[in-house]
């Protein structure tokens, strides 16, 4: 992908989120800020396309924009300039509202490549401009080749300071943005206006070759005028003060008169543009607005941590209770009993078939394969504590995440971002939940291999010491504790039961207190770290946590930025991006 495209895209894509947000604003103070901000994204934006206008035409053609406030004759000037009255004039305020290009010995024909600099903006004929259509422009022929101007296309332009000049900005940007030279009209009411050294500090970083025309003058007052002019030009720019042309009032219906020894002027401003400088303008202008464009977008990057935090919390209280209240609970923990009742099958118990044979009649040895056949791991899952308690873990757990929610949106200034989290969760509540249960269930069940294998582990272990293991199938607890385990498999009680029973009990303590007792501890400890990191990962990680950090995906747009930090990585990136800057890459 070309880096230019990337950024331009990722400019258009904030400047969208901020006419989003804009609308949605209540205070008038951000409104304000927001509305420059959009501006100066126009203008970076149409300035990368100006970019790719230079590559694309070869040579490029000169373009020259004449701007000013309304009214201070900046028709009228192109008029002068291109020795012609194409440009429409009017003592009305707002009256020109289209960028509008007159092409001076060049051809319409050589301005290919303008459409797609314009991109939505479509090209009329001058006569189809309408005062209701604002994204248009136009190009017309001039049929004299002005001695004034240098050739290329000279454009006329809207004021940007009149009431309704909001509507129609825009077009002002784009025809700025494209100009290699900028000649400035300004009148004697004019010149102070804010709004002039506001567009003429916008544009400083687009290095425009400048000319400024004090118009509508009365004679023998520019000297004062011009002084004044110089030090709003020092408060507002760093670079250099621009050759001023005087235009003195003419007769009313009359056009300003261009002064005989200035004939060269224009010409000459033009030899001063260089364009081969562009791609380090475009980063420079970029660069200058960077943190003061983001700044939204890093307070939702910053909510977002702290959301982060506030579930990272949660989980981590979560694993405590489960620990405390499961994996560490005398009467609670029952996945090391489950792994016993898996070594009594292992461990075939003599005697047991005579018992079972005159207990219930039915069944006959061996055990094992009677006890495989038994086998109901959903009723045992379904009878588990374990995940009972998992499921109020998780059911609490997000309890107090929305309390915790609440207390953000009172006490603090982002509270809408906070509030609209909380009814999110809200929303998902039910269903994050069920999901987790699923996923309770489904550890549960999968979890039985490695209950199975620490059984294994204790039987070879036995096995290695025949001595205990002969004793332990001597012993009558290993027979009951065989036939709780045996009624468990059929259904007969449910897992919790097998936990309390004695017979389980006293069985572990021989266990415990035989040549394999710390091996036993060893391998139940192991076991319960081992359910403590699946746990951990399977449920509170991939199941609750990876959804709830999803969440703030889930806010409106209309409202929030949600460019996440990795485009915003990718579009740092790119901007710091040094032997290429914006061009291809
Ligand atoms: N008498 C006289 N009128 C002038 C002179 N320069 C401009 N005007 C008048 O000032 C009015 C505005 O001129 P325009 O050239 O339309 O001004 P503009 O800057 O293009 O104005 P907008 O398109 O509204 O932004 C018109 O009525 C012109 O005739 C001048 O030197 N003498
Ligand atoms: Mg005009």
């Amino acid at each position: 992908m070309l880096s230019w495209l990337f950024m331009l895209e990722f400019i258009q894509l904030l400047k969208q989120r901020y006419q989003a947000a804009l609308t949605q604003q209540g205070s008038d103070a951000v409104k304000t800020s927001y509305q420059q901000r959009i501006d100066q994204l126009i203008l970076a934006e149409a300035f990368i396309r100006k970019g790719r206008l230079i590559a694309a035409s070869e040579p490029p053609l000169l373009h020259i924009a004449v701007v000013g406030p309304t009214q201070a004759g900046k028709s009228s000037l192109a008029n002068v300039l291109l020795s012609s009255n194409i440009a429409g004039v009017s003592p009305l305020a707002g009256y020109t509202v289209h960028p509008q290009g007159f092409c001076n010995g060049v051809s319409i024909a050589d301005c290919n490549g303008l459409q797609r600099y314009f991109g939505r903006f479509q090209q009329l004929q001058a006569a189809q401009l309408s005062k209701d259509r604002h994204d248009c422009y136009s190009l017309t022929q001039n049929t004299i080749d002005s001695a004034l101007l240098p050739h290329g296309v000279l454009w006329d332009t809207p004021d940007f300071d009149s009431i309704d000049s909001a509507t129609y900005r825009e077009g002002v940007i784009r025809a700025i943005a494209l100009a290699d030279m900028v000649i400035l009209v300004i009148s004697k009411e004019k010149y102070a206006d804010q709004s002039v050294w506001d567009i003429m500090a916008a544009v400083e970083e687009l290095h425009q070759p400048t000319v400024i025309c004090l118009n509508k003058l009365i004679e023998g007052s520019e000297s004062v005028i011009i002084r004044s002019l110089k030090e709003k030009w020092r408060q507002a720019r760093t670079d250099e003060f621009p050759e001023v042309v005087p235009l003195y009032y003419q007769k009313p219906g009359e056009l300003p008169l261009w002064p005989e020894s200035r004939q060269q002027l224009l010409e000459q401003i033009a030899n001063k543009v260089s364009l081969a400088n562009h791609v380090r303008f475009e980063q420079a202008l970029l660069k200058k607005h960077w943190q003061t464009w983001l700044e939204p977008v890093f307070a939702e990057h910053q909510l977002v941590n702290e959301w982060h935090a506030l579930v990272d919390l949660m989980i981590r209280q979560a694993m405590d209770s489960y620990r405390r209240d499961y994996l560490n609970h005398p009467h609670h923990y029952e996945t090391f009993q489950l792994a016993m009742t898996e070594l009594l099958h292992l461990m075939e118990i003599p005697g047991l078939a005579r018992i079972l044979a005159e207990t219930r009649k039915i069944l006959t040895w061996p055990v094992r394969q009677v006890m495989k056949l038994g086998r109901r791991r959903r009723h045992i899952a379904d009878s588990s504590y374990e995940i009972t308690l998992l499921n109020q873990i998780a059911g609490h757990a997000l309890i107090q995440l929305a309390d915790k929610l609440l207390d953000k949106t009172e006490q603090n200034q982002q509270s809408q971002w906070w509030r609209q989290v909380n009814s999110v969760l809200r929303n998902q509540r039910q269903e994050l939940l069920q999901d987790f249960g699923q996923a309770a269930k489904d550890y549960h069940l999968s979890f039985q291999q490695d209950v199975e294998s620490a059984a294994h582990r204790l039987y070879d272990k036995l096995q290695q010491q025949p001595m205990v293991l002969n004793g332990l199938r001597a012993t009558r607890a290993t027979a009951d504790a065989a036939m709780i385990a045996l009624t468990l498999q059929m259904g007969g009680i449910g897992l919790h039961d097998l936990v309390i029973a004695p017979a389980m009990l006293t069985l572990t303590s021989l266990l415990a207190e035989s040549a394999v007792g710390s091996y036993m501890h060893k391998v139940e400890s192991e076991l319960k770290q081992n359910q403590f990191n699946t746990v951990k990962r399977t449920l509170f990680i991939e199941s609750l946590r990876n959804k709830l950090l999803q969440l703030p995906e889930q806010l409106s747009m209309s409202t929030h930025f949600n460019i996440s930090p990795d485009q915003l990585y990718a579009a740092e990136h790119q901007l710091t991006e040094k032997r290429h800057g914006l061009r291809l890459l």
